[in-house]
């Protein structure tokens, strides 16, 4: 592996940006395999790109040497992983690289699926081929942050995502909450949606709001047939929602729904990982379930629309949490903040 000097770090730095747009193109249709893209570059001109689109398809390499042909001989490949040395679904990446006769790989980051998690870069490095790790590995790694967190821990990535009014009330006491975010917030979650393999919900959310929790949008830039329905879990303690009440509601026909009577949320979330291969998580439910996932220190990303409205004291609170004191809060730093629509969203990383 060697590292980029100066003047070709600057050029490196832009074509990975450009192999990371190409991933962007499978960010809701790759899971559970994770987004990648690929430009191959010949004389500082782009000749190939492509990206994974689902998986049990090509990866993205193999779509980018396909698009360039015999003018990868000899050019330089960016990718926004590691590329592949195993034979899963289809063959190893670092191989159809090989063959194709490039004479540099520049890769974003190393593939944490333990099948490769280094073997790629060894087999390129063997084949005689220079590579280069480490271009842009911040940008092309929040592409995949269920798959990468998955691959280390076995645990999933999980957002917790909750719409509230400016004094951070989600519904007035009598549950009614339709609606406090305006539709560009609710639009706005869809993409948060199509790119979770599950989203968490209560039963008492399934009861009081009906809600279908599933992917609809037209505006996600992909056909919607191609995006997989997230799996819908339930945390269904008292198991109120027995099996003859449960086509009373909404919840998306074609999405698979687990119905969860246990309390352990650590162990469905590795159920997710392990039984499932749901690596993103979505958690839309009310201030119960959200206290529970972020008291256990369970929650990689709060996401937070709050809407220009004050709903009073009497309102519903955004989590049930009742630290003693000011020391035993929860913190959080602001990764981004934007406006939409009439609300501000914030996206915040616990401390
Ligand atoms: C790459 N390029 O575009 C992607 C990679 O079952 P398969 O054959 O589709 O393999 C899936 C694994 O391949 C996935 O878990 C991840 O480690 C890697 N994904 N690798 O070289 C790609 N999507
Ligand atoms: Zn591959």
């Amino acid at each position: 592996m060697s590292i980029s000097t100066h003047a070709q770090a600057a050029q490196d730095r832009y074509f990975m940006m450009l192999a990371i747009e190409q991933a962007k193109q499978g960010q809701y249709t790759a899971r559970p395999n994770p987004a990648v893209g690929c430009v191959i570059v010949q004389n500082e001109h782009i000749v190939g790109q492509g990206f994974h689109p689902q998986a049990g398809q090509p990866h993205a390499e193999v779509f980018a040497l396909k698009d360039a042909g015999a003018q990868a001989f000899g050019a330089t490949a960016y990718v926004t992983l590691e590329p592949c040395s195993h034979t899963g679904r289809t063959p190893p990446c670092a191989l159809a690289l090989i063959n194709s006769g490039v004479k540099r790989v520049v890769i974003a980051g190393l593939d944490p699926n333990p099948q490769v998690a280094g073997r790629g870069v060894a087999l390129l490095e063997q084949a005689g081929i220079e590579v280069t790790v480490d271009i842009l590995t911040a940008q092309a790694e929040a592409l995949n942050h269920g798959f990468l967190k998955a691959m280390r821990t076995q645990l999933p990535y999980v957002r917790l995502k909750i719409a509230t009014s400016l004094d951070g009330r989600t519904a007035m006491a009598t549950g009614e909450s339709k609606w406090i975010t305006s539709p560009a917030s609710r639009e706005d979650v869809q993409k948060l949606r199509a790119r979770s393999g599950a989203i968490i919900t209560g039963s008492t959310t399934v009861m009081t709001d009906n809600p279908q929790l599933n992917v609809r949008s037209h505006q996600l830039g992909v056909v919607l047939e191609k995006i997989p329905n997230p799996m819908v879990v339930v945390l269904d303690r008292r198991a109120r929602l027995a099996y003859d009440v449960q086509s009373d509601y909404h919840l998306c026909r074609c999405a698979k729904t687990l119905y969860w009577r246990e309390d352990n949320l650590h162990e469905l979330l590795t159920t997710l990982v392990n039984d499932y291969q749901c690596y993103d998580v979505l958690v839309e439910a009310g201030a119960s379930v959200a206290g529970s996932f972020l008291s256990q220190n369970l929650v990689d990303e709060l996401i937070v629309y709050q809407a220009p409205c004050l709903l009073g004291s009497q309102a519903r609170a955004m989590v049930d949490f009742n630290p003693l004191s000011l020391a035993q809060q929860l913190r959080f730093d602001c990764y981004s903040h934007e406006t939409i629509g009439a609300d501000l969203k914030l996206t915040l990383l616990p401390t």
